[in-house]
């Protein structure tokens, strides 16, 4: 597939993804989202591949879905057509997935850095869900997300305002987990992709899927959950390498198995 909407490239282990429709802020298109998941499609079946960065440009790494695209549309057609369902492929990647957030992450924006595992943040970043203002609520996880990253009280000012927030309070709400100058910002996400990489891909998997299931299940569970996928890594060879590199003092080359 040849790609309009996004530029891929590859950083060592890292696949990196740039959204890349500067004359709309990257606002997301379904082009633009069909050509982000064949890209994850690709990684994911890329054993060279241990991590995902996904990016815009320094003033916004997505300002929403496409309102243009958007404003004419009947309710069959966003129904029937499954309108931007999609999207949620890339919180359905088993390879951990990295936002990092330059300028304007708003609606479908901010909810798209959601879906990935963490979001790395510039410092010019500003988060938002400003459905409010065009007559409509968040529709890709906004109320869902973001009341679970940063608190009822917040994500209910926010969607009901509209307002933004910035990069700090990002930080202190817990939405995001550090910030980094924005000219470091990408050169960071990667770095830290590749530290992802280099350790062991089924570990680094397994260990994704235990910290979502805290998400999604009673701490009880979820605890029942981390216990078996533990005693289950003892079937590896890299729990085996790990901890025998440990004991000689050296570093683990992990095997992926
Ligand atoms: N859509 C389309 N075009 C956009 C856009 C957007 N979201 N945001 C910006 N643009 C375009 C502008 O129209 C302008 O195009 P031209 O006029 O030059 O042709 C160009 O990008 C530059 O924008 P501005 O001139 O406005 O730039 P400023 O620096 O003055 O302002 C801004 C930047 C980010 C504050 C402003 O552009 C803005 O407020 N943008 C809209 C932000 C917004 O309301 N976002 C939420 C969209 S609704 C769902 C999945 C997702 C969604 C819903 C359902 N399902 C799975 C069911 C998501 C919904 C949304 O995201």
């Amino acid at each position: 597939m040849a790609y309009q909407n996004i530029r891929i490239e590859t950083r060592d282990a890292v696949g990196l993804i740039t959204l890349n429709r500067p004359d709309a802020l990257n606002a997301l298109n379904s082009d633009l989202i069909d050509e982000l998941n064949d890209a994850l499609a690709g990684y994911a079946g890329d054993e060279s591949i241990g991590c995902v960065v996904i990016t815009g440009s320094e003033k916004a790494f997505a300002a929403g879905a496409d309102i243009k695209q958007m404003q004419t549309m009947s309710y069959m057609e966003a129904y029937l057509g499954d309108f931007l369902t999609s999207w949620e492929r890339v919180s359905e990647q088993r390879k951990p997935v990295i936002a990092a957030v330059a300028g304007y992450a708003l609606g479908g924006g901010c909810e798209l850095a959601m879906m990935c595992d963490f979001i790395l943040a510039a410092d010019n970043a500003k988060f938002g869900q400003p459905e409010i203002n065009l007559g409509v609520s968040p529709g890709a996880g906004g109320t869902q997300r973001l009341t679970r990253f940063v608190g009822k009280s917040k994500a209910m000012e926010m969607c009901l305002t509209g307002r933004m927030m910035d990069a700090e309070e990002a930080e202190r709400a817990g939405l995001v987990s550090r910030i980094v100058p924005v000219s470091e910002l990408v050169e960071e996400a990667v770095s830290v992709g590749n530290k992802i990489a280099g350790k062991s891909m089924p570990i680094v998997m397994m260990t994704k899927e235990a910290v979502n299931r805290a998400y999604e299940t009673t701490l009880s569970e979820g605890v029942r959950f981390e216990r078996r996928l533990f005693q289950s890594m003892f079937a590896t060879q890299d729990q085996k390498e790990g901890m025998a590199a440990f004991a000689e003092k050296r570093k683990p080359r992990f095997a992926n198995r």
